[in-house]
């Protein structure tokens, strides 16, 4: 166990990635001073943000004496590697893969696409060959497209695969939990219809009943609408 203290994490209320981060702390009983960037105000694009993380997303952890660490599942190997209990990730080979495997799908080929910088792209019409950016119908039915591939892909692996259990990988929570929750409360936060998902839904309740999830809800942070 590395000796890891006074971190401190760049974050924004309703920010999936910062989600991910907090869970993982409040799951190893680890603490992060928390600096608020508003992502509203379009603050992750400050020069001084952008010294923090050249690409302005959100977060980032800093520990005095070291390089910023930025994409939300290094920090959570990060975090694994300097406090391995509760273990977040599986012991065995095959096990860490498939828990890798199911983050990434929604951290790498979900997440991603739904960012306010793609948006920022979209609505100023570059790259779209018209000219003319996409509104906020438009928007929505993009984000809604999106989060139900990511989602109904992981269902489809979550509800046929052996190792799925109370959660995403066997019994206890793992990397890809965190996830999971991670892009749930953005659908929530976003208000956002997707098709049904009944062992993501079980998995999820699995995950809210206890308080390192639920306490990592962006309702619970500071800056979040009263
Ligand atoms: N892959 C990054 C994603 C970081 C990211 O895009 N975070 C969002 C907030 S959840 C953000 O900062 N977006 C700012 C923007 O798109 O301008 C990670 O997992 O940390």
């Amino acid at each position: 166990m590395a000796d890891i203290s006074g971190l401190e994490l760049y974050a924004f209320w309703r920010s999936s990635a910062t989600f991910r981060v907090r869970v993982a702390l409040n799951l190893k009983g680890l603490t992060a001073h928390e600096h608020f960037i508003n992502m509203d105000a379009g603050e992750q694009r400050s020069a001084a943000y952008l010294k923090i993380n050249p690409l302005g997303g959100i977060p980032s952890l800093v520990e005095p004496g070291h390089a910023p660490i930025t994409q939300s599942l290094a920090i959570l190997e990060f975090l694994e590697e300097a406090q391995p209990t509760p273990p977040l990730l599986p012991s065995d080979l095959h096990g860490r893969a498939r828990v890798r495997s199911l983050a990434g799908m929604l951290v790498s080929d979900t997440h991603p696409l739904i960012t306010p910088r793609v948006r920022k792209q979209l609505a100023s019409g570059n790259g779209s060959g018209s000219g003319n950016g996409i509104d906020d119908a438009a928007w929505k039915a993009w984000q809604t497209h999106w989060f139900s591939t990511g989602l109904a892909a992981l269902e489809q692996r979550l509800a046929t695969e052996a190792d799925t259990g109370d959660f995403c990988h066997g019994d206890q929570p793992t990397m890809a939990d965190i996830c999971l929750a991670s892009i749930m409360s953005m659908v929530q936060v976003l208000k956002i219809s997707i098709p049904a998902t009944r062992t993501i839904d079980r998995i999820m309740a699995h995950c809210n009943a206890l308080d390192a999830f639920a306490r990592a809800q962006p309702a619970r942070q500071a800056g979040a609408p009263a």
